[in-house]
């Protein structure tokens, strides 16, 4: 191997010349031997690229994945061999299974150290295979702009996290290639316009359709036509906890509130009753279809989102509509009749909407000392705007959250609603802070999920990045940082 005199470019300026060129603005991660070039090397391009240092690799990835949620473009977790690439694993893991692109980039050992037991050693691309929808090793110099690349694109296209390997001694490998630029953005246009007339033809034939919105319908670029669809057909519309705010505060009226977890709520008795459900975006890792529906069942299921249905027993749509969410409703809502439910069930669809609507106003009703938790979104919802967003942890708070606040804006009130994963909410409100600076941010977990994460309130104070992080005893939440 040829390493670089002084002047001459190495791996490690082109993987970073790599990333400029992909628009990166933040690296979340943590340094280590054999990652620093690609550190040393982010040093020297601080004004186009900000690292973020945290305390934890599983923080740098979760912070990483809400980077990506919110942008649409993949956020960049780069840490080093070993225990830095395997403290990835739950971050990666939680953004693959929830839809977020993340390109991950862990550093290894030098590949004539492979066969042998060295220090931080790991098979990367093994250990990361699981918990990606990528997993790759740079083999030599010349490669990483392909390897980048291709990570950048199969982390948009399949929604989830990708990993890089990059061996020690090929980040310090000389190299005079210049990088070349992305290829542009791939577009997909509607379903096909036999699928969308079949489509037409069973939801106007439905005798009580109801639409449930997944994670993907939360896109904000699918907005106005799913509102438009909600808004010309007046069918009912649940969503899951990951398709909070699509629905308009004027649709509140159709609105059944979000399903997921437990099958207890309103949106579950409409789902229920439905002999036709259109899902639009709707991930089954969301909400487990055999909650919802049976093995054999009269209730029909369009599927319509930019993926393919996942093959699942209870959830066996007669139909598919692939393509751009956005562009597929807005050939088939003109089409649509007005969705009239039978008369005999209208005094049983408004006292779902009735008893919902009452659980939440009642909220400002709960005194005492502890503060019971619908008095605390009561709270919350007099100091929340359209500017503001709301980053929930797991626990008990988040059910209550994912319930009864409403929010009218999508990636407003955000979950991890797939792997449910403890200590997310307090690394998310930073990356959160740093998409949206205008925004008010407030993130809520219980006293457990606050400690798993609690140590990035360091990075938080020495990056600058202001949130307001509640922490949630038994019934009793109080303000933290
Ligand atoms: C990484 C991880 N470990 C364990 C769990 C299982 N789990 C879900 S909620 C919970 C307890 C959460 O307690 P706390 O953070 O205090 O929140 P509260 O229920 O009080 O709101 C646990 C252990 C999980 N979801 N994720």
């Amino acid at each position: 191997m040829e390493e670089k005199n002084m002047d001459q470019k190495n791996g490690a300026d082109l993987l970073v010349e790599s990333l400029i060129q992909h628009g990166v603005k933040y690296v979340f991660g943590i340094p280590g031997a054999k990652v620093d070039s690609v550190f040393e090397a982010l040093r020297k391009v601080e004004d186009k690229i900000r690292i973020i240092l945290c305390r934890h690799e599983q923080n740098a990835a979760f912070m990483a994945a809400m980077h990506g949620r919110l942008t649409g473009e993949p956020g960049v977790v780069l840490v080093t061999s070993g225990p830095g690439v395997t403290n990835l694993a739950t971050g990666l893991l939680t953004a693959t299974s929830e839809g977020d692109p993340v390109v991950a980039i862990g550093a290894n050992v030098a590949r004539s150290m492979r066969l042998k037991q060295t220090h931080q050693g790991l098979d990367n691309v093994a250990a990361m295979q699981a918990v990606t929808k990528s997993s790759i090793e740079v083999p030599v110099v010349n490669s990483i702009p392909e390897a980048v690349e291709m990570s950048f694109r199969l982390a948009v296209q399949k929604h989830g996290a990708t990993f890089i390997s990059v061996p020690q001694d090929v980040l310090l490998e000389a190299t005079d290639l210049s990088c070349p630029l992305p290829l542009p953005q791939l577009h997909f246009g509607a379903a096909p316009l036999q699928s969308v007339e079949q489509a037409v033809s069973l939801l106007n034939g439905a005798q009580f359709p109801v639409v449930l919105l997944g994670l993907h319908a939360s896109q904000p670029a699918n907005l106005e036509a799913i509102r438009h669809l909600l808004k010309r057909t007046a069918v009912s519309v649940v969503c899951t906890f990951q398709g909070a705010g699509v629905v308009a505060h004027e649709l509140v009226d159709q609105f059944f509130g979000r399903v997921g977890l437990f099958k207890n709520q309103p949106g579950d008795q409409m789902l229920d009753q439905a002999d036709l459900v259109l899902t639009i975006g709707y991930d089954p890792i969301e909400y487990d279809p055999e909650l919802w529906n049976k093995i054999v069942s009269s209730k029909k299921i369009i599927h319509l989102s930019c993926d393919p249905a996942e093959v699942h027993l209870t959830y066996a749509p007669v139909l598919e509509l692939v393509g751009d969410i956005a562009a597929s409703l807005n050939l088939l809502t003109p089409l649509l009749n007005k969705v009239e439910y039978p008369s005999e069930k209208n005094q049983s669809i408004k006292k779902l909407r009735q008893d919902l609507e009452d659980t939440i106003t009642n909220g400002k009703n709960h005194q005492g000392s502890l503060i019971h938790p619908l008095r605390f979104i009561h709270e919350l919802n007099q100091c929340i705007d359209k500017n503001t967003t709301i980053l929930s942890d797991i626990g008990s708070h988040y059910m209550w959250l994912a319930r009864y606040l409403r929010t009218y804006h999508p990636h407003q009130l955000l979950f991890s609603n797939g792997q449910q994963t403890l200590g997310v909410a307090l690394p998310w409100a930073m990356a959160a802070r740093l998409v949206k600076p205008q925004h008010k941010i407030i993130s809520i977990s219980g006293d457990g999920g606050f400690l798993f994460s609690a140590m990035e309130l360091e990075t938080a104070v020495r990056e600058e990045i202001p949130f307001v992080h509640c922490v949630s005893g038994e019934m009793a939440p109080t303000i933290w940082y």
